[in-house]
């Protein structure tokens, strides 16, 4: 009987722990600019395997995410957002998708590296040099 009882406890305890393992909290930064961004970014997120709760703050532009770290990942919900046109830290959405959005929801681009500078340079690299120009 008190072999049972502490297996009973053995389990619970590691029921316990691999729930708190696996079940994160992180804020990820997604840019957008009204409450229509805000359902978008949201439903996107929880429509994500593993993902419990998304709350976006548009004053921050972070949503808070609850997820299972064995079904998904930051990086995998930075896509995820991406792709419906909001620039994460991780992923950018693509010019295409951003100008599909509705005007209301236009926000001011994530700054690139890569981007081509006012100069016309053209480097894939950040341009800190004067571009021969
Ligand atoms: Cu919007």
């Amino acid at each position: 009987m008190k072999k049972l009882f502490s297996t009973l406890i053995f389990i619970c305890l590691t029921i316990l722990m691999a729930n708190a393992q696996t079940v994160k909290t992180e804020k990820i930064l997604a840019l957008g600019s009204c409450d229509m961004c805000k359902t978008r970014i949201e439903k996107t997120i929880k429509a994500i395997d593993g993902v419990s709760s998304a709350v976006w703050d548009l004053n921050t532009k972070m949503v808070e995410v609850k997820y299972n770290s064995e079904k998904t990942n930051v990086s995998a919900i930075s896509a995820e957002i991406a792709k419906v046109g909001h620039d994460t830290k991780l992923y950018k959405a693509t010019d295409a998708v951003y100008a599909s959005l509705p005007a209301c929801c236009k926000y001011e681009r994530m700054k690139t590296d890569n981007a081509t500078n006012s100069s016309g340079c053209g480097s894939t690299k950040p341009c800190n040099h004067s571009c021969g120009g």
